[in-house]
């Protein structure tokens, strides 16, 4: 099998994946993607963009989802934090805009085959950052990681806090820009509530669009 089909089928794969209220991943749309805004490169090149910093989107704030699909329809995808440079960057741009709090591509694996076992328990293995498909360490290992020590129960992050007041369950990652008076830091918050967004070039996309539309300049 080509590079190319191989490339295709994960895409595929991955725009067809459901969504509980019928939504779906959406797959990058090549002129979309020739047309991205790039806001600033970090020190690997990658391009990055940030939501408020753009003037049809200053104020706006979307649930995780749409979020992604914002990205994703642009050869970006919600930002992932690997490593502490990288989050660290990306603090700093919300801390110097005085941005309340944002959307990362983190999420808790909770559909079909996340019982794997190295996934589990769930709550402490099963965290990744869906843009690159890769997982976060255990929430135990408290260096490896960036969840803040407080919320909005005192306790530290992750605490799935809404599923335990009645609400929904709290299955992605954001950055919290102080808003418990805890610093800032990375919370499981429910999906559905709206954040403004960094997106991230997303290297899958871009390749699958290159290849797929050889006289674009992507
Ligand atoms: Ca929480």
């Amino acid at each position: 099998m080509t590079a190319r089909w191989i490339l295709l089928l994960a895409v595929l794969a991955a725009a067809h994946a459901q969504f509980p209220n019928g939504r779906i991943l959406e797959p990058p749309i090549p002129s979309h993607c020739v047309n991205r805004v790039i806001h600033e490169r970090y020190a690997d090149n990658k391009g990055y963009f940030f939501s408020w910093r753009d003037p049809a989107l200053r104020g706006v704030e979307e649930d995780w989802l749409s979020a992604r699909n914002y990205c994703r329809q642009r050869c970006m995808d919600l930002v992932s934090l690997e490593t502490s440079d990288e989050n660290e960057w990306v603090k700093a741009r919300i801390i110097q805009d005085k941005v309340k709090y944002i959307w990362t591509s983190g999420r808790l694996c909770d559909f079909k085959g996340c019982n794997r076992p190295d996934l589990l328990p769930n709550e402490i293995n099963g965290w990744f950052w869906t843009a690159e498909l890769q997982k976060l360490p255990p929430t135990t290992n408290r260096q490896q990681n960036d969840w803040s020590e407080g919320g909005g129960i005192g306790k530290p992050q992750p605490d799935n806090r809404e599923l335990h007041q009645g609400g929904a369950a709290e299955h992605c990652v954001a950055i919290l820009n102080n808003f418990y008076n805890d610093g800032v830091h990375w919370h499981d918050v429910a999906c559905h509530h709206r954040k403004p967004f960094v997106c991230e070039e997303n290297d899958a996309l871009l390749k699958y669009v290159r290849y797929t539309n050889p006289n674009l300049r992507v």
